[in-house]
């Protein structure tokens, strides 16, 4: 059977970093995040048993992963099947703007893959099975706001929606920043943070996050929404400042970027920033605000640079006609 399926990504609002397991992905702490609708992938799966191999294109070019083809063995032991697969994927990011994700591409991957092996999971299953490609595609498979339970295992460790298709005005602009910096990896980036002494109060301090983070969302309350996400943030890149060997996302253009963030929010604009495993800024807001923000942070950066998303949907199949009913 062949089958397409598409997944957005998400930007955690509170965030995964650090791994207790990491074999079968299993974090340290909980996660809190936003799917968006602007950034997807698309991604067909077909076994076909003349294969001998996985064969893997990625935006039209012929591609080697090992990390995809230990994902696809997690999906063969599932389904007990043995065949290779014909795997097609399209990262509908805009291109070089450094925000392609693993998230997008493993719910993607899980859906599809498991769905042409005939399978018919659980968005819980489905949720596990992506967290065995990455971390972060766990919460992917769910729209709007995710959490990822933390688990000790397996079985227990998957996303929940909290709030699946919200109806909160909500809005992330990502500053595109040129990256000249060699990219550390997510995975081994969170890895070294780990040997922070601060990792510890990391980890303690995650739950009270996620207390906070729940209660805003509930609540509708975006100045908490904000100050526990830029507060997660940046103790996530203070973990990296202090690490052995200690390293940064950062560039200078992220650091000015903050600084319009704060200056906006003096100004009397509420608005919150978050940065993940790279260089780019972004910036979290109500709808109402866009507007005002976009005018504020182009007197530094190029309208070009300034990406508006909204809450996006979950992971879906889709067929030539449109979204598969599930
Ligand atoms: C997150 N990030 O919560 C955190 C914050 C980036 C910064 O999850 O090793 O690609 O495949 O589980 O999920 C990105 O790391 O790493 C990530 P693996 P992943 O969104």
């Amino acid at each position: 059977m062949k089958k397409t399926a598409r997944a957005h990504t998400n930007i955690a609002l509170v965030k995964y970093w650090g791994k207790k397991d990491t074999d079968l992905i299993i974090p340290m702490n909980g996660s809190i995040s936003l799917t968006l609708d602007h950034f997807y992938t698309d991604t067909t799966v077909e076994f076909d048993p003349s294969l001998t191999a996985d064969s893997f294109i990625l935006d039209g070019q012929a591609k080697q992963d090992q990390k995809l083809v230990h994902f696809m063995n997690h999906v063969r032991k599932l389904a007990n099947i043995k065949t290779f697969a014909h795997i097609n994927s399209t990262n509908h990011v805009p291109t070089a703007a450094g925000l392609a994700s693993s998230s997008s591409a493993y719910a993607a991957l899980a859906l599809a893959a498991s769905s042409a092996a005939g399978l018919n999971l659980t968005a819980k299953d489905l949720s596990r099975l992506a967290r065995k490609g990455s971390g972060s595609a766990t919460r992917s498979i769910y729209g709007g706001f995710v959490e990822w339970i933390a688990g000790e295992d397996d079985l227990t460790s998957y996303a929940v929606p909290l709030e699946e298709h919200t109806s909160w005005k909500i809005a992330m602009i990502a500053i595109v920043l040129n990256s000249a910096q060699k990219k550390i990896s997510s995975r081994a980036g969170m890895q070294t943070a780990q040997t922070s002494p601060y990792y510890p109060a990391w980890v303690k301090t995650a739950n009270d996050d996620l207390k906070s983070m729940r209660q805003a969302i509930e609540t509708r309350d975006f100045e908490l929404l904000g100050t526990v996400a830029e507060s997660s943030a940046l103790k996530m890149h203070a973990l990296n400042l202090s690490s052995k060997p200690h390293f940064s996302y950062f560039m200078p253009e992220s650091i000015i970027a903050m600084q319009k963030v704060e200056e906006l929010r003096t100004m009397g604009i509420p608005c919150y920033y978050t940065m993940d495993a790279g260089p780019n800024v972004k910036v979290i807001c109500e709808e109402e605000n866009i507007a005002a923000i976009i005018d504020h942070l182009s007197k530094v950066f190029g309208k070009d640079q300034l990406l508006v998303a909204h809450p996006g949907e979950g992971a879906k199949l889709i067929t030539n006609e449109g979204i598969e009913a599930k």
